[in-house]
């Protein structure tokens, strides 16, 4: 049996002034306990080497800039990979990416066990808006500082797996894991960052962790896959996000859910062979699938 300890490594805040050293170590601490705990492959969040900064608005670019990285690793990040290399322990990480010739995306790559970059995957589904809205509590301003992603969905082989990567918003979206569960992803890895309050219109709260739930596990069953999703929770700069960080296996059952809303790691064993039972069965895609009636997917 394909067995493989996987973790999400659930951050709690990051305030505007912390490090990226420092978001680093936190991030080199949970693997650490990573390593204790068996793991051989654990998802950071989204945007995890700064605080969620589209929630201000900046009309100057040279400053929107400074939360963004020209290339990766960078200096500040590299022990991370040098620790997952000594360790043998894959990961995902989100970060801004800002291109060389001056492209600006919201970023998530797959690094193996020998830390090595093996996958990049830039957010297609941006939320929000693009102009500051004043009468907002707190902006959520990802339309203006990143393009839709121009990668697509593509899936890697490596560390034993088919793996495949999304980013918050995507994980509403059932194309997002469809598009790589036909490519055959078995773990699907996101990284989120979720505001516990809808300032477009009003939502009761608790509705945001039973979407964030209800997504996740719908898809994990319905494309027969592991979906790893890892938050950055608690009270980021007078904002509460969710956390709820969890690990949805198969069947579309939750195997492993954070308790806190702090850096916090959240391990399960994935067992590919629940994936491959799925994908021969009930969704054996090539089987049941009726594509003659799903053009209107695409075509509008
Ligand atoms: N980061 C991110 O994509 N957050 C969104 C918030 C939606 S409210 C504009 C999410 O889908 O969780």
């Amino acid at each position: 049996a394909r067995i493989i300890t996987a973790a999400a490594a659930q951050m709690g805040p990051i305030a505007r002034a912390e490090s990226r050293t420092s978001c680093v170590n936190r991030m080199i601490e949970m693997m650490r306990e990573a390593k204790s705990r068996g793991v051989r492959y654990m998802v950071f969040p989204e945007l995890a080497l700064t605080t969620f900064f589209p929630r201000w608005y900046m009309e100057d670019w040279k400053e929107v800039e400074t939360f963004f990285e020209r290339t990766m690793p960078t200096k500040e990040t590299l022990p991370l990979f040098e620790k997952a290399a000594e360790w043998g322990i894959g990961f995902y990480l989100g970060y801004a990416e800002l291109t060389e010739d001056g492209h600006h995306y919201n970023t998530s790559i797959l690094v193996n066990d020998k830390g090595r970059i093996v996958g990049k995957y830039r957010k297609v589904h941006l939320p929000g808006h693009s102009e500051h809205e004043p009468h907002r509590p707190w902006q959520h301003l990802e339309k203006r500082y990143f393009e839709p992603g121009d990668l697509g969905f593509p899936v890697w082989r490596t560390m034993g797996a088919i793996h495949g990567m999304a980013i918050c918003n995507d994980r509403r979206w059932p194309e997002t894991y469809r598009s790589m569960s036909l490519q055959g992803a078995e773990i699907i890895s996101l990284g989120y960052n979720t505001p516990d309050e809808n300032t477009s219109a009003f939502e009761p709260k608790h509705l945001r962790n039973f979407h964030n739930d209800l997504v996740v596990q719908a898809s994990a069953y319905q494309n027969s896959c592991y979906v790893i999703a890892t938050a950055k929770a608690g009270i980021e700069e007078g904002v509460g996000m969710i956390g709820g960080s969890l690990i949805a296996q198969p069947s579309g059952e939750i195997v492993a859910k954070a308790q806190t809303l702090e850096d916090e790691l959240v391990v399960a064993d994935l067992r590919l062979d629940l994936v491959q039972m799925g994908k021969e069965t009930v969704f054996n895609f090539a089987k049941h699938r009726r594509i003659e009636h799903y053009g209107r997917i695409t075509s509008q």
